[in-house]
C-alpha cells in the first residue's frame, strides 16, 4: 500500500513500527520539504511550517497532528478553511516543562554558569563570603506571565520555595489562587513587583514581540527573566539592552526567535543560561507526546473526535 501518512522521521524511535494500523507511514526527514500527494495525515514537529502552500499540495489531508503543544508553525486559519483538523500535545508535557523552568530559575538565581566556569577554568581560589552572591528565592516574588497549564505548574512548584506569586493572564484562575495564594495583577504591576519574571504565553499575532523595551524598563533593577515558551515573544534587542544596562541580574532561555541560531552575545554572557529548547525533553514526556499525536491521527481517521483538538 502506498504511504498515506507523513510522520517526522525524528519520532520514529519513539513510536511502534506501524503507528496507525491499516495505514502506511512515510517517515519525513527534517531536511526534506513537505511532499505533495494524497496523504491523509501529517505529524510534524514545530520546525516544519504547515501553511497554504503545504496544504494546497495535500488535498486529501484530514489532520495535522502537531507533535508540540504550541501550534505557531501551523496556519490555523488555512487549515480551518479546508476543514482540516489540527491537534496538539497539551498536558503530557506540562510537568517536564515546569521542571525545566525551575532548573533555569535556580541556575540563574544562584549563578551556576559563573560558578561552573570559575571551577572549570581553575579560577577558584577558595571560599569567600561575597563570592557569587545570588538572589534568595525564599520570600521573593515570582511573576508568571500566562497562567495556562505550564504557568500554573510553575506556580505550584513556587510554594516549595516560599515565594510570593503574581500572575498576569486574560483569565482569572481562582483554583490556582486558592491552591497557591497566587494573585492576578496587570502585566505592569507584575513587572514592577517581581524578582523573577517567567513567560508562559503561546506565540500568536497578539503576543509576538510583546516583551519589548517598555517591559524590560518596568522590571525591577536586578531581577531575573526566564523564557521557556517561545523566542519570538521577546524583542531580543531589548533583552540585550536590558542586560547591558545591568537592569537584569540574569536571564534563562530555552527558546529563541531564530532556532537553532542563538545570538552570540547571549551565549557568551556570564549571567545568561542558554539551553537548546529542551523544555519537554524527558524520556517519559517525549514518548507521551509522540503517542498522543499518533492517537489523534488514529481517532480522526477512524471518524472519531480527536483527543486534543486545537480550537480556533
Ligand atoms: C517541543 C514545545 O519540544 O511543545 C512545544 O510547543 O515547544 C516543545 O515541547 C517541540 O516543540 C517539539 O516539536
Amino acid at each position: 500500500m502506498p504511504a498515506d501518512i507523513l510522520i517526522a522521521a525524528e519520532l520514529r524511535e519513539l513510536l511502534p513500527d506501524t503507528p496507525v494500523p491499516a495505514h502506511t507511514v512515510e517517515w519525513l526527514p527534517a531536511e526534506a520539504p513537505t511532499p505533495a500527494g494524497p496523504y491523509v495525515a501529517i505529524v510534524p514537529l514545530l520546525s516544519r511550517r504547515i501553511a497554504e502552500p503545504e496544504l494546497d499540495a495535500l488535498p486529501q489531508l484530514k489532520v495535522v497532528a502537531n507533535c508540540a503543544v504550541g501550534v505557531d508553525n501551523v496556519d490555523l486559519d488555512a487549515a480551518n478553511r479546508r476543514g482540516i483538523i489540527v491537534t496538539n500535545t497539551p498536558e503530557v508535557l506540562t510537568e517536564a516543562t515546569a521542571d525545566l523552568t525551575w532548573a533555569l530559575i535556580l541556575a540563574v538565581a544562584r549563578r551556576l554558569k559563573e560558578g561552573q566556569v570559575l571551577v572549570a577554568e581553575g579560577g577558584w581560589t577558595g571560599w569567600h563570603p561575597t563570592q557569587l552572591l545570588g538572589l534568595e528565592l525564599n520570600g521573593s516574588t515570582l511573576g508568571i506571565v500566562g497562567a495556562g497549564r505550564i504557568g500554573q505548574a510553575v506556580a505550584r512548584r513556587a510554594a516549595a520555595f516560599a515565594m510570593r506569586i503574581l500572575y498576569a493572564d486574560v483569565s482569572a484562575r481562582p483554583e490556582l489562587e486558592a491552591e497557591t495564594g497566587a494573585r492576578r495583577v496587570s502585566l505592569t504591576q507584575l513587572l514592577e513587583e517581581s524578582d523573577v519574571v517567567t513567560l508562559h504565553t503561546p506565540s500568536t499575532a497578539e503576543t509576538r514581540g510583546m516583551f519589548d523595551h517598555e517591559c524590560f524598563n518596568r522590571m525591577r533593577a536586578g531581577s531575573i527573566f526566564i523564557n521557556t515558551a517561545r523566542g519570538d515573544l521577546v524583542d531580543e534587542a531589548a533583552l540585550l539592552a536590558a542586560l547591558d544596562a545591568g537592569k537584569l541580574a540574569g536571564v534563562g532561555l530555552d527558546v529563541f526567535p531564530q532556532e537553532p541560531s542563538v545570538h552570540p552575545a547571549l551565549v557568551a554572557h556570564p549571567r545568561v543560561v542558554t539551553l537548546p529548547h529542551i523544555g519537554s525533553a524527558t524520556t517519559h514526556t517525549r514518548h507521551a507526546m509522540a503517542n498522543l499525536a499518533v492517537r489523534n491521527v488514529r481517532a480522526v481517521l477512524a471518524g472519531e473526535p480527536p483527543l486534543t483538538p486545537v480550537l480556533r
